[in-house]
């Protein structure tokens, strides 16, 4: 049989436990459940491509982070939501696309999964791009009496990779024919430009764009091609054959080099002609094959002139017919 004094014991025991069990479940059920709101979220500095955040912080008893909710009102492709960490109550948004109108919020988040409600929504839209690029500087070197180079420095833009692509002008009239792109130092662009007149004089022009098609045009440079006699152009380029074919529409083309009465075979150009249209490729002279791509599927004709260095060109060459597909 228990004692009195046991019995007491127990029920003193039994007690103490309850506060304990009770005072522990207190704590427990009175922590808040969810962080409290960020406030006060308010933007900084906006350009083209970015926003700068900040807010005031939220509070806590367990380890959270934050939420910032962006929202593009023209692309939802745009919408985004990034984690940051509680030390930090500040975010520069960055590589967010020009012009372009946001809403964004902040909550507070916990590592159970918890949110808080949201901050205040700011609305805000990134700048345009009205900034041309750099000013290309142009500078010309005459290179007989039908071509000029054209060389200048890369031009860069205000925002990253948004630049550029360029144009060309001869006395103020846009050219893109008879253009071929050239090897160049580093930092610089070189094209050169064909089929001018023996003796003629020019003035070029280089234009920067960017991708919002803000334009810097270059300095004008002008250059005096040397003049010439020759008159004739070369023979007609012959035995124009398929020499490989690359898949996906790429060949390589062969002939039989072409003869000059002044220059000779090594100064003499090639034009490879598909289905009537001058390949985009450079041309090149002195050589007896080349690659071009089909433009026609799967009906292709290609056709070779050749040219001297004072822009004489020859007949095209009996077609070449091959049929190509593109991959
Ligand atoms: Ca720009
Ligand atoms: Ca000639």
């Amino acid at each position: 049989m228990i004692s009195r004094q046991t019995s007491r014991f127990l029920i003193l025991t039994a007690f103490v436990f309850l506060v304990v069990l009770s005072f522990d479940g207190t704590v427990t059920s009175s922590a808040p459940r969810v962080p409290t709101a960020p406030t006060n979220l308010t933007v900084g500095a906006v350009t083209e491509t970015t926003i700068a955040l900040s807010w005031s912080s939220s509070k806590h008893n367990r380890p959270f982070s934050y939420r910032v909710r962006m929202t593009n009102h023209t692309n939802s492709q745009y919408n985004t939501v990034i984690t940051v960490a509680s030390s930090q109550t500040s975010y520069l948004a960055r590589f967010l696309p020009m012009n372009s109108n946001y809403s964004i919020s902040v909550s507070a988040v916990d590592e159970r999964g918890n949110s808080s409600a949201s901050s205040n929504t700011v609305t805000v839209r990134t700048l345009a791009d009205e900034t041309p690029p750099s000013t290309p500087v142009l500078e010309t070197l005459v290179l007989g009496p039908s071509q000029v180079r054209l060389s200048w420095n890369n031009s860069t833009d205000n925002i990253p990779l948004n630049c550029c692509s360029y144009l060309f002008f001869m006395n103020g009239v846009r050219i893109t024919q008879h253009i071929n792109w050239a090897a160049a130092p580093a930092g610089h662009n070189a094209i050169v430009i064909r089929h001018l007149a023996p003796g003629s004089t020019n003035t070029f022009r280089v234009d920067a764009i960017d991708y919002q098609l803000n334009t810097a045009s270059s300095n004008p440079s002008t250059a005096t091609t040397e003049t010439s006699t020759d008159t004739v152009a070369p023979s007609v380029p012959t035995n124009v054959r398929l020499l490989r074919d690359n898949g996906c529409a790429e060949v390589w083309l062969g002939w039989t080099q072409s003869i000059d009465d002044v220059d000779p075979q090594f100064a003499i150009e090639y034009e490879i002609y598909v289905n009537g249209v001058l390949s985009p490729l450079a041309v090149s002279a002195g050589v007896s094959e080349d690659f071009v791509y089909g433009t026609g599927f799967p009906d292709n004709t290609f056709t070779v002139k050749a040219v001297d260095r004072s822009g004489n060109t020859s007949a095209a060459s009996a077609p070449l017919f091959v049929q190509l597909w593109p991959c």
